[in-house]
């Protein structure tokens, strides 16, 4: 049996960041401290740019200092107005850049197996008001591309692809990031390759790229030139530090993260009521997140799964409850009577991700799932 370096005692919490070793970060840590360039597109920022541009096997790529940012950036950039279809079973993120751009979310519901976005009930959604689609390729496996990017190319909506967990994922075509007009990533430390905090804009158009680099910089075309009310979303020399220090040791962690997943699918696979959340057709995984639905015929129902694990202080995480349009501020922005997403309601109550991370032991990996095991009917 292969062997992950093990937790030192201790809970183990849904994830644990990767870290480069100390000493291959100092280096870059000098070369800050030398030049005194600390941000606004510094050598280290521009070398991550570069390196992920490779890595990913994208034409252009945009730094931000979050996620988040980049998506109100990547919105703001297409100018989206109205209401942008997107799906409820999201981290709030998604929406919340909506809300930022003054742009109403209309929320459809998702296929009950991939938990991506439903093309049909996107169809169905559009109106005179649409000016995009915001699909999520959630927990990494990719989103009906070729559905939504027919109705968004018939319809004339711009397609923007919120890709926060899909680092590294690729299609048989290559990177997923290439699809629709924009894809967002995002470096927080809970995603698989982190800058601590940070975020990108992928494109394949150097104008959109253009746009987007002008937007997170308040707005600037030159030194004298604002051509757009920006906002201040810069990744820093800090962050692109730990995102070049990072990028050498994605394959190793990627390798670690497969090997987890494929253990949690063997020891999980006769579990009755318990299904581990298929992985989409794709050249390459990053195995991000490993969500189990918890079934009926369990004997606890998800939340009671979930404190049980915790009394074994193990922390999983109800990644995605509540569904986004069940938080009291969105309330009173949809038709509450409507609730018409009921794949969503249905995986917001029955899914649990466990903990992934690559130097989860595979010890941990048997604890876990022998605990799950033990409360199967019968
Ligand atoms: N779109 C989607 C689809 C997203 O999922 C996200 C973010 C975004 C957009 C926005 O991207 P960013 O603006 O964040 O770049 C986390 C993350 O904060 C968030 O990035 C992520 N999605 C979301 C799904 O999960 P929490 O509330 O679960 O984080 P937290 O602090 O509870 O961390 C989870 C566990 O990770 C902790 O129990 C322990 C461990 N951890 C966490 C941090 C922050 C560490 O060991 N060290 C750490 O520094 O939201």
């Amino acid at each position: 049996m292969t062997e992950f370096s093990g937790r030192k005692g201790g809970p183990i919490q849904v994830t644990r960041p990767s870290l480069p070793p100390l000493e291959e970060v100092m280096p870059y840590l000098e070369e800050i401290w030398r030049t005194r360039q600390l941000t606004n597109s510094g050598p280290l920022h521009e070398q991550l740019e570069a390196a992920l541009r490779d890595y990913l096997g994208v034409r252009h790529i945009s730094l931000f200092a979050n996620g988040t940012l980049a998506l109100v950036a990547a919105l703001r950039a297409l100018k989206v107005s109205g209401e942008v279809i997107t799906t409820p079973y999201s981290f709030v993120a998604t929406a919340n850049a909506l809300l930022w751009n003054d742009v109403t979310p209309i929320f459809v519901d998702i296929d009950p197996v991939t938990l991506n976005l439903d093309p049909v009930q996107v169809e169905a959604a559009i109106t005179s008001k649409t000016s995009a689609i915001l699909p999520v390729h959630v927990y990494g496996h990719s989103a009906d591309v070729s559905g939504l990017k027919d109705i968004a190319d018939r319809y004339r909506l711009h397609l923007i692809f919120d890709a926060a967990h899909c680092f590294g994922v690729e299609d048989e075509g290559g990177s997923i990031l290439r699809h629709g007009d924009m894809s967002i990533l995002s470096f927080h430390a809970t995603k698989i390759f982190n800058t601590f905090e940070g975020g990108a804009v992928v494109t394949s158009d150097a104008d959109t790229k253009q746009r987007v680099d002008c937007i997170k910089n308040f707005g600037f075309a030159n030194e004298t030139k604002l051509v757009a009310a920006g906002i201040n979303a810069k990744m820093n020399e800090f962050q692109a530090a730990i995102g070049l220090a990072q990028l050498p040791h994605i394959g190793a962690a990627k390798d670690a993260r497969a090997r987890i997943d494929a253990l949690y699918r063997e020891r999980l696979s006769a579990v009755v009521g318990v299904r581990c959340h298929e992985r989409s057709k794709a050249r390459a995984h990053n195995y991000s997140y490993f969500p189990i639905f918890v079934d009926s015929d369990y004997d606890l129902t998800r939340d009671e799964l979930y404190l049980c694990l915790r009394e074994h202080g193990i922390y999983s995480r109800r990644y995605f409850y509540p569904l986004i349009p069940e938080f009291s501020i969105y309330q009173s922005l949809v038709d509450s009577s409507d609730r018409g997403w009921p794949n969503a309601i249905q995986a917001s109550e029955r899914v649990l991700c466990l903990p992934l991370y690559p130097d989860l032991s595979e010890q941990d990996v048997i604890r876990i799932s022998e605990i799950i095991k033990q409360y199967q009917r019968g």
